[in-house]
């Protein structure tokens, strides 16, 4: 048993932006307050676990938080108005009700009997499905369903729903716009085990069922991770999880055995080094009989792989999924390999083709126990890339996908960028991969290739700012992933209705107001950064701002190649780099045609004039100077909007926001300016409204 830590102190004026989307808001409608008060009086708890138990607290939170009162615990199901049970707690002949109910699912069931009385039961597949049935039927309350709307049966659609933690030992989080770490702070674990717990909660609510905890650079004291010294610790971090339904993975070192000292080697294939990793996993299960497993970036941006060896990666990753397979654990295994040593005079190598050149040849050669996670673009995490041809090109491999919810490139929580809308246009991306139709979300998911593992994973946004997210309303991102890798087919209005109605409540004004804003946010964000798709023009290292040559020159990969006369990057098949060829007819045939490539995407897969006449009927040049006008525009009428709240919502939460508003629009102009001048020296070519560029 845990012991608990509660020594945080969460200010007045900090507890509803740290309650996320957990507020359980008092219920003031008084009918509805009646309704429910007659449901929800009572638990029957059919077979306890950790799991369960977890469930039961938040009911009882949840419940007392919204209506006053604290229902009773029952021994006898007939005295209970809830009745919380998995499947297997059910008789076997009554089992075949829950057919449709598949892992980690769960069935609400109201049942009205003749008694007058009705009963709620809350039926998990296992006991995970009821956390989740407990979580789906506060969120009803929360969002103030009538009762015949609490009834739902709900499978998860991907088995892996996945966080990234990129923290550091020594407190630092890579990519982390929201303070320090939660877990890790002075090169030890934290103490503060109550944050972890409510973290754990958010997640859960969502449906998350795993979490790595260290950043995927694994440098040398987060090697130690896995050793005895820290494995009491991370067992620790991982019960509190566990409890929750979410198992502890790891990211690892992959020359581990080198930088530990015991080994010359961390060649896959020579015997010494399976037989160290072996020894190391069955540390791990010592201390965590459950745990997930490794995830790995290997042979990517300075870290250490089978490369190094002349070994490909399904030697590196089948060699530690040997290892883990007698214990149940997986190999996370990214593919996030390029090469980051490129001479920018280099017009042949393209950092885009990367991750399908090294993967496409040696698909099917991976062990069932291991899962590529594949980034959703083929540079990283833009605010406008094509899809990652490795999705739907792969065939015989567990693949997963991942997203990055920390705003690394948009925006980093200073500027709103809400990310669901693109999240779904990947998820809803055809790729053609087995004919038409064959969409991302089927794919990562394992169907369309009947892939023993899939799901989605995404880099976390969050560290120990009372407010999780650094700008509040960035946590709707890190809910909308959840509901995303449960259901894909949510759409980004519901699940951004009731983010807002959750978070904020039930003021129309309020939650259209904001409603509007989150959904406008992320092409706002598009239209004053880089255009149609070019990327990186961003300050090199910390990437926040513009530098429209920031990496130009450099040795990164991320090129735009404007002259005076035009700009973007050839990836086609006849003149270019032949990254467009990557793709399935008919998307490799659309990107290499100039006339037909989306002009969101033109500047990523053509170069072409200024003059040129993207399919809106503007000029590229004319494109870059509208938006980028517009874009500064839409900013302050987000200001505007944001400021009729005052006095409607919680005031931390609201100063929150326009402080980071106000600072987006700096952000705005600096980027419209440099981008619009940038433009209108090399092109020489004014803008037809005459506005001013510099
Ligand atoms: C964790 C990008 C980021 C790096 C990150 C890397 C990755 O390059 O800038 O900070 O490293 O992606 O995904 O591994």
């Amino acid at each position: 048993m845990i012991e608990e830590n509660t020594d945080m102190m969460i200010s007045e004026e900090d507890l509803s932006s740290y309650k996320a989307w957990l507020q359980y808001k008092q219920i003031t409608n008084e009918p509805l307050k009646a309704t429910y008060l007659k449901m929800l009086k009572s638990i029957h708890i059919v077979s306890n676990s950790n799991i369960v138990d977890s469930a039961v607290k938040e009911l009882l939170l949840g419940i007392e938080a919204m209506l006053g009162r604290r229902p009773t615990i029952e021994k006898s199901p007939a005295e209970a108005t809830i009745i919380l049970e998995t499947i297997t707690d059910i008789e076997v002949d009554d089992r075949d009700r829950f057919s449709q109910v598949g892992e980690d699912g769960f069935e609400i069931i109201v049942h009205h009997n003749f008694s007058e009385k009705t009963q709620i039961f809350l039926a998990g597949q296992s006991e995970k499905g009821v956390l989740y049935a407990v979580f789906s039927l506060l969120r009803s309350l929360q969002l103030h369903r009538p009762v015949d709307r609490w009834a739902t049966i709900e499978t998860p659609k991907n088995r892996l729903r996945m966080i990234n933690q990129w923290d550091n030992i020594d407190g630092t989080i890579e990519r982390g716009y929201a303070g320090c770490s939660i877990f890790f702070k002075d090169n030890t674990f934290r103490e503060n085990i109550q944050r972890i717990k409510d973290y754990a909660r958010l997640l859960a609510s969502v449906g998350i069922n795993a979490i790595s905890i260290n950043n995927v650079n694994v440098w040398d004291i987060e090697t130690n991770l896995i050793t005895r010294e820290y494995l009491p610790k991370v067992r620790q971090v991982s019960d509190i999880f566990n409890r929750y339904g979410i198992s502890m993975f790891l990211s690892i070192n992959y020359a581990s055995p080198i930088t530990m000292g015991e080994l010359d080697t961390a060649d896959p294939l020579d015997k010494r080094v399976k037989v160290w990793w072996e020894e190391k996993v069955r540390d791990i299960y010592r201390y965590i009989p459950n745990f997930g497993g490794f995830v790995v970036k290997a042979d990517s941006e300075g870290r250490s792989g089978p490369f190094s060896y002349n070994r490909d990666h399904a030697d590196g990753a089948n060699m530690l999924a040997q290892v883990l397979k007698p214990f149940n654990g997986i190999v996370v295994w990214r593919c996030f390999v390029y090469n980051h040593l490129q001479d920018w005079r280099d017009r042949q190598t393209d950092r885009a083709r990367a991750a399908y050149d090294h993967f496409k040849p040696i698909d099917g050669k991976f062990l069932d126990n291991v899962i590529l996670q594949i980034k959703n673009g083929p540079m990283d995490f833009q605010v406008r890339e094509p899809i990652s041809p490795l999705l739907g090109g792969l065939k015989e491999t567990n693949y997963m996908l991942e997203l990055q919810i920390t705003q690394e490139y948009t925006g980093q929580q200073i500027d709103l960028c809400y990310l669901i809308p693109q999240w779904k246009e990947i998820l809803n991306f055809d790729t053609h991969a087995k004919g038409e139709g064959t969409k991302i979300k089927d794919i990562v998911n394992g169907d369309v290739f009947g892939n023993r593992l899939g799901g989605i994973a995404a880099v976390s946004n969050i560290g120990d700012n009372m407010n999780w997210t650094g700008h509040t309303l960035a946590q709707a991102n890190l809910y909308g992933f959840g509901r995303l890798t449960w259901d894909p087919d949510l759409s980004t209005e519901e699940i951004t209705q009731e983010w807002v109605n959750l978070t904020f409540g039930h003021n129309s004004q309020v939650v259209e107001n904001i409603q509007a804003i989150l959904l406008k946010s992320w092409l706002v964000y598009e239209n004053y950064s880089s255009p149609l798709g070019i990327g990186w023009m961003v300050n090199p290292n910390h990437h926040y701002g513009p530098n429209i040559d920031g990496y130009e020159y450099s040795k990164w990969g991320t090129y735009h190649y404007a002259d005076r006369d035009g700009i973007g990057v050839d990836r086609t098949v006849d003149t270019g780099t032949g990254y467009a060829g990557q793709y399935f007819s008919p998307n490799a045939e659309i990107y290499n045609n100039l006339e037909k490539c989306p002009d969101e995407l033109l500047l990523f897969f053509q170069h072409v004039s200024y003059r040129h006449v993207l399919q809106s009927g503007k000029t590229v040049i004319q494109h870059i100077y509208d938006t980028h006008f517009d874009g500064v525009e839409q900013v302050k009428g987000f200001i505007d909007n944001w400021c009729k709240l005052e006095g409607e919502i919680d005031q931390t939460i609201f100063n929150n926001v326009r402080e980071r508003l106000q600072l987006q629009l700096q952000n705005a102009i600096e980027w419209r300016d440099q981008v619009n001048t940038y433009f209108y020296r090399k092109s020489g070519i004014s803008d037809q409204h005459n506005r001013m560029i510099y």
